[in-house]
């Protein structure tokens, strides 16, 4: 993985005003993304998700060391075995391992221990967090800045799915240790979120919530 060669960068920057205007439609349509929980049947053309990973794979990562590792499954009864895991583990977290105030937070999004999303939706994409890559020899290297570089990628594949016109959710039932198992990843990644891909139902509800305005979440010093 050494590139020690460099490049002329192509940069073509864009006029002002449309830059003012491809930034207010990017907002306009960033900002319709919900994530959702009920999710119809109807399938999704695997070229679409594939496009949609090629983005994911393109993000920045520390020394670009791209410490990550997309499951992407359709399979039936795959998607079975990571549902019936999955409320087993938010059982128990519904029950007695989130406290008191966890669960006020988590009250207006009417969430449960049910998630019937991780057998309707038609694609699931488990996110895995490689701590360490092993190079053509098998030698182990170090990764650096993973929860930051796998963060920045789900971010450019949340973005994707949205612009592409899917719905997704961002799923992290805790612990998520038996994805390693049902999935067959090596004990050198992490399980980092499930994304659930697909349509809405037709029904589907999502909570009423509000964002922040600019002024309180950016600071200018100018
Ligand atoms: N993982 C649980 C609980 C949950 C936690 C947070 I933080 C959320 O934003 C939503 C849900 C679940 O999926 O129900």
């Amino acid at each position: 993985m050494h590139e020690d060669a460099f490049k002329p960068l192509r940069f073509d920057p864009y006029s002002d005003e449309e830059m003012r205007q491809r930034a207010m439609e990017y907002f306009e349509k960033m900002r319709t993304r919900r994530s959702v929980r009920e999710f119809s049947t109807r399938d999704v053309p695997r070229e679409v998700i594939e496009n949609c990973l090629r983005t994911a794979g393109s993000a920045p990562s520390g020394a670009n060391m791209q410490p990550w590792h997309f499951v992407v499954i359709s399979n039936r009864e795959l998607k079975r075995k990571i549902r019936e895991a999955a409320e087993e583990e938010e059982r128990a977290f519904y029950d007695h391992r989130a406290g008191d105030e966890w669960l006020e937070a988590l009250a207006p999004l009417g969430t449960d221990a049910q998630k019937p999303f991780l057998e309707d939706a038609p694609w699931l994409i488990v996110v895995f967090l490689k701590k360490f890559t092993f190079d053509e020899q098998g030698k182990k290297h170090k990764n650096y800045y993973t929860a930051e570089s796998v963060g920045i990628a789900c971010g450019f594949l949340l973005g994707a799915l949205h612009w592409a016109g899917l719905a997704t959710l961002t799923h992290t039932p805790s612990p998520m240790k038996f994805l390693n198992e049902v999935l067959e990843r090596p004990k050198t990644e992490r399980a980092y979120m499930i994304i659930p891909v697909g349509y809405p139902s037709r029904d589907a509800q999502v909570p009423v919530i509000t964002k922040e305005r600019l002024g309180d979440i950016a600071t200018f010093k100018t």
